[in-house]
């Protein structure tokens, strides 16, 4: 028995009956099977302790020698092997969770060959490129764990808002034809023997898609070349984009606010020993503060740190601002030569725009949309593009374009105030940089 050789066994029909987390009173006494990773092993004397984690839980396994092939098996297996047990909980005080596990039948799923070149379970953590590169198996940390619980909540509580709202969800191409948001930032690619891009944001579709079906959101990703590194800049992010007939700024800024709030409401109410682990406090003020750019450019210059009207908020301008404004906050009514070719004029030489702000972080900016025909044509040949390459788009003018506005929400941003980190990377599974294609 001791020669005894580990090999994976097939699954078959073997199949859990429990994650670990629902292994508790109501299940000691009770014949369960379960499935997860060693998270460690340790001997004393003649019996075996083995910590299994999965998803969400752990449990104490633990073997006596007595117990013949299954104590074997269990003794020789190293930690991050994934195996199926099946065995009777019973109560055990100085068990971690006060349980334990006593194996019946031991299944090995699969047997780890070596351990990651990082401590998993440790409080501090190892550099974060070194985690990326495993990140398959750094997403199981407890703290990842917490960061997505967060994403999960935050993400079903849009969708439900959204199906509340009667709002469709729709699906844009992400291989186009034309920039929409400034042309530097592209990812330029062949197809078939044509050159076209990957979509910086579904914006001219989703506008058209109101003309259908009036109000819809779509959730995907959107590409940038951001050559620039930053800890708040991806190359392939998540936007969420919402787009109305109907409505003006006003009216989606609302919709913006809305949106946020009764996410924050639901992870507050669902994630609470997430936000704990994270200590990050959701108290804030609701409705969020609006400021118009012209207060901002006054604050600016009481705060002793002008800006020139028309030109953009810097970074230094930004960290200026959040020293007031730590929390949520909308900045509208921009001067137009800041803001897309599609966003509506206003009087003088402010658009009906904006963007919501988080501190010094921009989370999400939208506006009304241009919506005369003419007015687009003269707009996109300011910013010296080509009525030309918009053909497809223009056309459509011709049927009864409503009045409409919309904006877009970059997710992992707001899932950095969410859970309180400050590197982008940390909220997104797999991200991509000018330095990082792989995993
Ligand atoms: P904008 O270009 O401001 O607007 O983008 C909207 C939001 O997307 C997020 N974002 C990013 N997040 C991570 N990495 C990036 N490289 C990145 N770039 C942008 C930001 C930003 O506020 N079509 C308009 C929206 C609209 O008017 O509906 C647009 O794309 O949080």
């Amino acid at each position: 028995m001791k020669a005894l050789k580990l090999r994976a066994e097939d699954l078959g029909d073997w199949r859990r009956t429990h994650f670990l987390k629902e292994i508790n009173e109501n299940t000691i006494g009770k014949e369960v099977r379960v499935v997860g990773w060693v998270a460690s092993v340790r001997h004393q004397g003649k019996i075996i302790f083995i910590i299994l984690r999965d998803r969400e839980g752990l449990l104490q396994i633990t073997s006596k020698e007595e117990n013949g092939e299954v104590f074997y098996k269990l003794a020789k297996i190293k930690p991050f092997s994934c195996i199926g047990v099946r065995g009777k909980v019973i109560s055990m005080v100085k068990a971690p969770r006060n349980l334990e596990l006593i194996p019946k039948e031991v299944k090995i799923l699969a047997l780890a060959k070596k351990r990651p070149p990082f401590p998993l379970y440790s409080r501090k953590l190892p550099p974060l490129d070194k985690r990326l590169d495993l990140r398959a198996i750094d997403l199981r940390r407890f703290t990842t764990q917490a960061i997505f619980k967060i994403r999960r909540v935050a993400l079903e509580s849009f969708r439900e808002f959204f199906k509340e709202r009667g709002y469709m969800e729709v699906n844009t191409p992400k291989i186009i034809a034309s920039a929409t948001e400034g042309g530097a930032n592209l990812f330029p690619l062949l197809y078939y023997d044509k050159e076209a891009f990957l979509a910086q944001s579904p914006q001219l579709y989703k506008e058209e898609l109101v003309m259908a079906f009036d109000r819809v959101y779509e959730i995907a990703s959107a590409f940038r070349a951001e050559k620039s590194k930053t800890l708040t800049h991806l190359s392939e992010f998540l936007s969420v984009d919402v787009e109305e007939a109907f409505v003006n700024y006003k009216d989606v800024m609302k919709t913006c606010e809305e949106l946020t709030y009764n996410s924050i409401l639901n992870i507050k109410k669902e994630c609470k020993e997430e936000l704990e682990a994270l200590k990050v406090n959701l108290e804030l003020e609701y409705p969020y503060p609006r400021f118009s750019y012209d207060e901002i450019f006054k604050e600016l210059e009481s705060l002793g740190n002008p800006l020139t009207w028309g030109e953009d908020l810097s970074s230094s301008h930004l960290d200026t601002l959040a020293k007031k404004h730590s929390s949520f906050y909308f900045i509208y009514d921009w001067p137009s030569n800041l803001k897309p070719f599609y966003i509506k004029p206003k009087r003088g030489k402010l658009s009906e725009s904006f963007d919501l702000m988080f501190g010094s972080l921009e989370l999400a900016s939208g506006g009304t949309r241009v919506n005369s025909k003419s007015l687009m044509i003269k707009k996109l040949k300011e910013r010296g593009l080509k009525p030309k390459s918009f053909e497809y788009h223009l056309k459509v003018f011709d049927y009864g374009m409503p009045p409409h506005a919309g904006f877009g929400l970059g997710f992992e941003r707001y899932l950095m105030v969410l859970t309180g980190v400050n590197n982008i990377k940390e909220v997104t599974f797999f991200p991509r940089d000018q330095f990082r294609l792989v995993p």
